[in-house]
């Protein structure tokens, strides 16, 4: 499994976190079932936001990019997120994306484009149209195959989202950035035959993931936000280096709002899990408040949410000193089930609230054995400690 890691421009709010707890999850209920896992996550640790925000600030990028990685870290430690396998930086996979873009340059499907008003030379971009007519196996990459966007969407998306539509000099409004060459005042590093300079976001991911995994791995996972163009792209250079797809499922979080209102840096309508925990709330409070809802569904966090995640969490602990004796395996049992209908958390919660009641109301007979048994499950299953 490969997901996509943060880039460490500000602090980790809650739609973050909602997205690492989802293919937490994930990670989780493969395991359960005895599949071993291996799980890579890059952190996109140069990139426009972090070196704009940095120089807004006046603060070195790189100390910038160390203290939200530590703070996200000590964030997904908090949420009992299990560390991945390999955590991989864009700088430190430099090495392996000049050679890789050298590929596609030769190949024919990536071309240098001419600065136009003082920019330099030399800019890498992807030919998504001479990519896409590059075979005709029937797993091969054409434009669209991982997001199922038409074009109109395509181009609006495009643009949201770290696109340069307007660049002039690209064969295609939708081709990518693989290698921005060098500017003053802008980070670089040597890029061989392409020039000192930085590398473009998708073909990042692209590479960390074809390094630390086999191809095609499992799932490639994030936020929808990112199936278009990032998913989409980063696809269509896997299959252009390999000739075989990254990724057999592209899976996607929803996206998490707060009181509506989509929650993003730039709107400035953050939920920071580490201002949460600063202010005392317990983190296995925040993981069962993201878990009540479905991790596909689009949401909204709310007090309102969160208070009811904290009487869950107290409801659970009282039910699970008394656990009748014999209900831990029924319970169990119940939750994989939920868990294996496309992750349905919301559904194995409401399994424990159903046991919770009966535990409280029977007045059967406790069983230590029974507590035991409920509590692991639900810190293995769910990640929260009760
Ligand atoms: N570094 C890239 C991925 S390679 C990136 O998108 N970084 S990020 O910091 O902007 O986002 C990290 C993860 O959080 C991504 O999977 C993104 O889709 C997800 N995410 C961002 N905002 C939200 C939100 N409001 N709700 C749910 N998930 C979100
Ligand atoms: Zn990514």
């Amino acid at each position: 499994m490969y997901v996509c890691g943060i880039t460490p421009y500000d602090a980790t709010h809650m739609g973050h976190a909602a997205s690492y707890v989802a293919f937490d999850l994930l990670n989780r209920v493969w395991r359960d079932s005895g599949i071993r896992v291996s799980y890579v996550q890059n952190v996109t640790d140069v990139d426009d936001p972090l070196l704009e925000r940095a120089t807004a600030t006046g603060v070195d990028w790189r100390d910038l990019a160390q203290s939200q990685i530590e703070l996200f870290q000590t964030d997904m430690d908090a949420l009992n997120v299990l560390a991945p396998n390999h955590y991989i930086g864009a700088v430190e996979a430099i090495p392996d994306i000049v050679p890789a873009i050298e590929r596609l340059i030769a190949d024919g499907v990536a071309y240098r484009v001419q600065g136009a008003d003082g920019e330099p030379d030399g800019d890498v971009y992807y030919d998504v149209e001479m990519a896409g007519k590059r075979s005709d196996a029937t797993d091969a990459w054409t434009l669209g195959d991982v997001s199922g966007l038409g074009e109109a969407e395509m181009l609006t998306l495009f643009a949201e989202r770290g696109g340069d539509p307007a660049r002039p000099g690209k064969r295609n409004v939708l081709d990518p950035l693989l290698w921005r060459v060098a500017r003053d005042g802008e980070p670089n590093w040597p890029g061989a035959t392409l020039g000192d300079g930085r590398p473009g976001w998708h073909i990042e991911c692209t590479v960390i993931a074809q390094k630390y995994l086999p191809a095609p791995f499992t799932v490639q996972g994030g936020g929808s936000d990112l199936i278009f163009p990032h998913h989409e792209m980063g696809a269509g250079h896997a299959y252009s280096l390999s000739g075989v797809p990254l990724a057999r499922h592209y899976s996607h979080a929803g996206m998490v709002g707060l009181d509506g209102e989509k929650m993003s840096k730039s709107k400035g309508n953050l939920v920071l899990v580490s201002k949460l925990r600063a202010a005392g709330e317990e983190p296995a409070a925040i993981r069962l408040a993201i878990l009540a809802n479905h991790y596909r569904s689009d949401w909204s966090w709310t007090d309102a949410e969160f208070a009811a995640a904290k009487d869950r969490l107290a409801q659970w602990r009282e039910a699970a000193e008394q656990a009748p004796a014999g209900s831990a395996g029924p319970l169990v049992a119940a939750m994989r089930h939920e868990l294996a209908n496309d992750l349905n958390a919301p559904g194995a919660i409401a399994a424990v609230d159903y046991w919770a009641k009966e535990a409280l109301r029977s007045g059967a007979d406790k069983s230590a054995q029974d507590t035991a048994l409920v509590m692991d499950a639900i810190d293995a299953l769910l990640g929260v400690e009760l």
